[in-house]
């Protein structure tokens, strides 16, 4: 394909051989529809390069067992490469200890656990939590869950017209009741980048811990928590081109030590009578039963992935693709981009004149361009632009310019077809 890179500034582009990496991606050489594949929607989920999916095969093949239970040697062997993954992730974050990654089977699951062990145990009537407009429903429902329990009260940051937190209005809502800040890092809806250190840092002038909900910032960007300072951090491996049934909840020890088991059963115990259970260590007070002990260790290996190819790297060249598909997308006559906040990272979500979003989405896939078309799970911020649905294009690092314009033409027909 023949295209003009009219909006790039040529020095900033070259920072990632894509097409070296993409050929690391089995899936990107699909045809849809006749057409190649133009993967769009990977805020809904990535795709795992080679090296990744070997690693569960050779996990699968060569190593697996179960693990923490007996002393042959499979099972050591798939114990130590458990155990490495969990160290691997400390690194990727930056995390302090070891103990503080505990593996979950997602994003959701692991607001949930924090729900449980923190929300359950520490709110109680009268208490607030305050969420933004901004969170997908995995940050919503188990706070609405806690606080219908407990007689606890939700508290609300808006946005403004460009999909930005209000900060004015988190530091007045902020206050003596509040037990917990509970806030994505990057919007899945519309790819807001918060000032999460700021807000922590607010938060934590009063006392308050902080939950980041960051599946859509860790494919995107460096992420370290002990600069972040966020008391919780959870996240995905199937968006950071890992696999489906694995996440991660970081926690601060000194927390997640005073919290309340969420699963009970094999594992996460040091000795059980009818009388009395005593609870294990952290993390295996968390993680019960048999873990996902392959898509966590192929987690591992994601994140080895990443580290190969480095998250500034990363981060510079989709915002460079961002910039491009926002400044292609604005020339379209009819199309609105919702979401057009100062920084933002690998979103973009936008509503194309007199056309529902689910009718865009079929006649983008006829011409083999994925994206998502919905309320994305955030029905709140659909809600604050008065919209019931967007189309989103969602980035990574392996999207090309050349897809954006495929992206463009594919929009063009759309607008012919309902014109
Ligand atoms: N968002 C999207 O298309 P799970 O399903 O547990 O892996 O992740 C839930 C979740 C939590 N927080 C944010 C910010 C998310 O974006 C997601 C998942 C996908 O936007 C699927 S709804």
């Amino acid at each position: 394909m023949n295209v003009q890179y009219t909006a790039l500034k040529p020095q900033r582009r070259g920072t990632l051989d894509v097409e070296r990496l993409r050929a690391d991606f089995p899936i990107l050489r699909l045809h849809v529809k006749g057409k190649p594949l133009v993967f769009l929607d990977n805020a809904a989920s990535s795709q795992m390069p080679q090296p990744v999916i070997d690693r569960w095969l050779r996990y699968q093949t060569t190593q697996h067992a179960n693990i923490h239970r007996a002393v042959h040697t499979l099972s050591e062997t798939a114990t130590a490469e458990y155990e490495a993954a969990r160290g691997k992730l400390q690194a990727f974050l930056n995390a302090k200890e070891e103990r503080e990654v505990i593996f979950t089977s997602g994003t959701t699951d692991a607001i949930n656990l924090v729900a449980h062990g923190y929300g359950r145990k520490f709110i109680g009537a009268g208490d607030e939590i305050v969420l933004t407009t901004l969170e997908h429903h995995s940050n919503i429902v188990p706070w609405q869950m806690v606080a219908e329990e407990r007689g606890a009260r939700l508290r609300v940051v808006p946005v403004n017209d460009r999909g930005e937190l209000i900060v004015e209005e988190y530091e007045r809502l902020v206050g003596s009741r509040t037990k917990l800040v509970a806030l994505t890092h990057v919007s899945n809806a519309l790819g807001t980048v918060n000032p999460v250190r700021e807000m922590i840092a607010m938060a934590h002038a009063k006392g308050i811990p902080v939950l980041l909900d960051g599946a859509q910032a860790v494919p995107h960007m460096k992420v370290d928590v002990q600069d972040l300072d966020c008391d919780f951090y959870a996240f995905s491996g199937h968006k950071m081109f890992g696999p489906t049934g694995v996440g991660v909840l970081y926690g601060k020890a000194a927390w997640l030590e005073k919290m309340q088991p969420f699963k009970g059963g094999g594992d996460m115990i040091l000795s059980v009578t009818f009388e009395k259970t005593t609870y294990n260590v952290i993390p295996h007070k968390f993680e019960a039963g048999t873990p996902p002990i392959a898509a966590a260790i192929t987690l591992g290996a994601a994140v080895d992935y990443l580290a190969g190819v480095g998250m500034e790297r990363i981060a510079a060249y989709e915002t460079d693709l961002l910039d491009y598909a926002t400044e292609q997308v604005n020339r379209l006559p009819g199309v609105r981009i919702i979401g057009t906040a100062e920084k933002k990272a690998a979103v973009l979500s936008f509503t194309v004149g007199g056309v529902h979003p689910h009718d865009v989405g079929t006649l983008l896939n006829e011409e083999g361009v994925a994206v998502r078309t919905g309320h994305h799970c955030a029905q709140p911020v659909m809600q604050r632009f008065k919209v019931p649905a967007t189309s989103r294009a969602s980035f990574a690092f392996y999207n090309t310019h050349e897809e954006v314009d495929a992206l463009v033409a594919g929009i063009r027909k759309v607008q012919k077809v309902f014109g």
